[in-house]
């Protein structure tokens, strides 16, 4: 049984491996992709049991996502391979100095996820369950598999953790903010960027921004301060500096990281202020690698990197 639960869209993600734009890039290169799927990855590798529960096409980009996440140790026992379904795609340009995604999601297997599939036994018995807002903005249903799957977990005493992860390329700052503000409400760990909550409180000024999320129930852990991440915990604020990172290669994926060491700490047993400390170690590790996840560390690494090991392999 998982101690996190977590579902989403898990996509193939082909990236352009020049400049010239996908229009005229010759080669792309292939991997996957899912903000929950490279948390449960995360977990994972440090040693943590996660299980993501997501729903992919029974085509090759699903047999490989489905494959991969459960050769890192990602229980995938609820996850489903839908006949009929499509998996859904991204696909990353690089441009001098710019990249974007392109999302090739609508319809997809995942955006066909409904409330009645959960397997609320196995939400009940987890520990953690964490979703995000990628999942809200997909699609109505899978909007109410999100609701449907907190209220288990709260049924049942499970924590809730939410990333709200604002993807604008998904639905307007309109749309997402009422539906992201009324997750936000009922999560008991929120992970947020501060430029997220910029957007969703339509509010620049960060006090006041604060001020905002203090009447939140949750332990708010707002990423992306100059270079620092606050945490927000019964009236409390405290400052986590960030771990520098010595090359900064893809900083696509860093929140996950930081996702996944928060909710290991947490796990471990840490305070919300140590668990955010791990985080941001993830974090920066996560950022001097290209891929959303593959840079994700173990425990071992982790270990080595705060005891500043230097590992010579010969
Ligand atoms: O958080 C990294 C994600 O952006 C990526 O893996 C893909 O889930 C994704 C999305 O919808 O953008």
């Amino acid at each position: 049984q998982p101690e996190v639960v977590t579902f989403g869209e898990s996509m193939g993600l082909f990236t352009a491996q020049d400049t010239r734009g996908l229009e005229y890039a010759a080669t792309l290169h292939k991997s996957f992709g899912g903000a929950e799927s490279n948390v449960a990855i995360g977990l994972a590798r440090l040693g943590q049991r996660s299980g993501w529960c997501g729903w992919l096409g029974n085509d090759p980009l699903g047999q490989m996502i489905m494959k991969s996440i459960r050769g890192e140790g990602v229980d995938v026992s609820r996850a489903k391979l839908k006949e009929g379904m499509a998996t859904g795609l991204m696909i990353r340009e690089n441009l001098p100095g710019k990249s974007s995604v392109h999302y090739y999601r609508k319809l997809s297997a995942a955006s066909c996820m409904t409330p009645s599939e959960l397997d609320r036994d196995y939400i009940a018995g987890a520990k953690i369950l964490h979703v995000t807002g990628i999942t809200a903005a997909i699609s109505p249903s899978s909007l109410e598999t999100v609701q449907e799957a907190i209220r288990i977990a709260k049924d049942s005493g499970v924590k809730v953790s939410f990333d709200p992860n604002v993807r604008l390329k998904l639905w307007t700052i309109d749309e997402a903010r009422p539906v992201l503000l009324s997750l936000a409400e009922q999560a008991d760990y929120f992970l947020p960027g501060l430029d997220e909550l910029k957007l969703l409180y339509d509010e620049d000024n960060t006090e006041r921004i604060f001020e905002k999320l203090s009447t939140l129930k949750a332990v708010s852990i707002v990423k992306g301060g100059p270079d620092l991440t606050y945490v927000l915990d019964d009236g409390r604020i405290d400052k986590v500096p960030y771990v520098k990172a010595e090359q900064v290669l893809d900083t696509v994926g860093a929140g996950d990281g930081f996702c996944a060491g928060f909710l290991a700490g947490i796990l471990q047993g840490k305070t919300p202020l140590e668990a955010t400390k791990l985080g941001s170690l993830i974090g920066s590790m996560v950022i001097q690698a290209v891929g959303d996840w593959e840079a994700l560390p173990t425990h071992a690494e982790v270990e080595a990197a705060l005891n500043n090991i230097q590992h010579i392999e010969r």
